[in-house]
């Protein structure tokens, strides 16, 4: 079977995550995805948060699959030459170095434009025009800038990043879905264009519902926060509201059978408004259905922490999952806290292709996370990240046509680093 994106040669320049998760996706898709690294040294991450000595790191290998890799110094002439012809064979240029790094390499979008008119850069960064635009962008910084962090955590607690990459897997989604519109735009416009994502811009998306509460925070207080019901004033911007559903339909974690030793026996619970009678049925207070105080969404709003009280007494009577079982054959929304550990042993997310475990060379079995979007024409096959430089020779030939002694040239001039077997051929 085809693959959705067969055909596209992405020309891949990122590094670290968010470039990286976008390709990969790409990759996934069946883009032919051709990553250029620096000889000897790479992605930084195949040496960050190594578990093997001088094996590529899980950090590196889980955001690399699917990808060929071409080692290339770009900076000496013959890599110049070679990066050219690249630009020219390939159908997206996606990169996300520090600002002003492409244009140092020579690849203005001018000149990019004259070289390969249909050619689509994608960039990340971690601000878009303004101030900040020349400034370097890591995860958590994005987080905080993007309005995140000072909307997560808890009110009387520090602002707090979290463990959901919103900056930079979030910004490489962002990009992904970018390329591919530009792609379709270019099978009628015949012309590549530029796709920008700032990762300040991307997690600030991602918050659309705390500028939501900005606004209305504006015309009084936010009545299904708890502090509402504490009876706390609201300051003038949008707080830290903890484990507060961001939505119209309350929702607590609460804790389950087991919580004073297992640090994830929690439950999201959701008081739904159309559940509310099975909700009062389950938690043994029926009277609560047409009880003035708790009958209605409305009336209930300043007595959410009562009641999110009373339905911790109930879900501390059972495990998270006994507790799920019973409230989803009511179809009352609720889910467990599921811990790491829980989630790699989940034979749902293995059978489905979410959760994969792959063969490395010198890593040996590994698992991963895989393609999260189902395409039922376009199935995806995880298939390991390259070793460093691993496709220069077969690049060389394959996708540039080089001949065999104008690769060994290359090699000999020092822009592609050791490649074994390339200069002696
Ligand atoms: N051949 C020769 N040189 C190469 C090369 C190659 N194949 N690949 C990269 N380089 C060079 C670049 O040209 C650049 O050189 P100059 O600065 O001298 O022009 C240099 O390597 C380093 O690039 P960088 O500035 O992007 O890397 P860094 O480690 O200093 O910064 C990061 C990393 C992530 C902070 C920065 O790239 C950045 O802000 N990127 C945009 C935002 C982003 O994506 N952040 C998310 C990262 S994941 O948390």
């Amino acid at each position: 079977m085809s693959k959705a994106l067969d055909g596209v040669k992405i020309l891949d320049f990122t590094h670290v995550q968010s470039g990286p998760t976008c390709t990969q996706l790409l990759a996934w898709f069946g883009a032919d995805v051709i990553k250029v690294e620096r000889p000897g040294i790479g992605d930084a991450t195949r040496e960050q948060l190594q578990d093997i000595p001088d094996v590529d790191s899980l950090y590196f290998t889980m955001l690399n699959h699917n990808k060929r890799s071409i080692t290339l110094d770009t900076k000496t002439p013959t890599g110049i030459e070679v990066m050219w012809r690249l630009v020219k064979e390939c159908d997206v240029l996606v990169e996300n170095f520090a600002p002003g790094a492409l244009d140092r390499m020579g690849l203005t979008w001018e000149a990019i434009q004259a070289a390969n008119p249909r050619m689509i850069l994608a960039s990340v960064k971690g601000f878009g025009p303004g101030a900040y635009e020349d400034c370097k962008v890591y995860e958590n910084v994005a987080q905080c800038v993007g309005g995140a962090a000072s909307t997560t955590g808890f009110r009387t607690g520090l602002p707090m990043v979290s463990g959901a990459q919103i900056g930079d897997s979030g910004t490489g989604l962002h990009l992904a879905l970018g390329i591919v519109t530009a792609l379709f735009h270019r099978t009628h416009s015949g012309l590549g264009q530029r796709v920008d994502c700032a990762m300040q811009d991307s997690v600030l998306n991602l918050c659309r519902v705390k500028l939501r509460d900005q606004q209305r925070l504006e015309r009084g207080p936010l009545r299904e926060y708890s502090q509402f019901g504490e009876g706390i004033p609201f300051g003038d911007s949008v707080p830290r509201a903890g484990n507060d559903s961001g939505g119209g339909q309350p929702g607590r974690i609460l804790k389950c059978k087991g919580w004073e030793t297992d640090p994830n026996a929690y439950l999201y619970f959701i008081t739904q408004g159309p559940v509310w009678a099975k909700i009062c049925d389950v938690i043994g207070e029926p009277t609560w259905k047409t009880h003035p105080d708790y009958a209605t969404p409305k009336a209930r709003l300043p007595h959410l922490n009562e009641i999110f009280t009373r339905i911790e007494a109930w879900t501390m009577s059972k495990t998270k999952f006994e507790a799920m079982e019973v409230l989803n054959e009511l179809h009352i929304p609720c889910g467990p806290i599921l811990s790491m550990k829980e989630i790699a042993e989940d034979e749902a997310l293995r059978a489905s292709g979410t959760l994969v475990e792959v063969d490395h060379p010198t890593r040996g079995p590994y698992l991963t996370v895989g393609n999260p979007i189902k395409l039922s024409a376009s199935p995806c096959e995880v298939t390991r990240s390259p070793l460093l430089g691993e496709h220069t020779a077969e690049i060389l030939r394959d996708v540039l046509g080089y001949s065999d002694g104008e690769c060994a040239a290359i090699a000999r001039s020092g822009a592609t680093g050791a490649v074994p077997g390339l200069a002696a051929e």
